[in-house]
């Protein structure tokens, strides 16, 4: 989708810096951290949330969790413990509808609201 931001940055459209890509996923580092380590997980397919993705490609959901665990691996952040999370509609905070996993780590991150 051509004006999709996500899409934008997965065609190279939009600069990123990338830190892992798979032939169906790519992560770079979210733009605005709320940790040291916070980096977003996209599926190159377009999907609005992870929920469509569930039902348009399901396979692409276990690629973009193995993915998280490998870039928590190469942060280093995969001893202490980090948080996978998916903002699912406005309510919960989506901002870019396009799915996304964000990867946080490398501080103590409180209890969830
Ligand atoms: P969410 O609020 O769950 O939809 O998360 C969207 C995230 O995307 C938010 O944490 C900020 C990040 N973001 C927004 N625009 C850009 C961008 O142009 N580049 C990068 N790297 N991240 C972005």
């Amino acid at each position: 989708m051509s004006d999709c931001l996500f899409c934008r940055i997965v065609a190279g459209e939009i600069p990123a810096t990338i830190v892992h890509e798979t032939e169906t996923t790519m992560a770079f580092r979210d733009i605005a951290p709320q940790a040291p380590t916070h980096v977003v997980l996209v599926p190159k397919l377009h999907s609005p949330d992870a929920v469509a993705l569930a039902t348009a490609a399901p396979g692409v959901l276990d690629d973009l969790f193995l993915a998280a665990g490998e870039v928590a691996a190469a942060e280093g952040v995969d001893e202490g413990g980090y948080r996978l999370l998916f903002n699912t509609g406005a309510d919960a905070g989506q901002t870019v509808f396009h799915a996304h996993l964000h990867l946080l780590g490398g501080r103590e991150l409180g209890a969830l609201a």
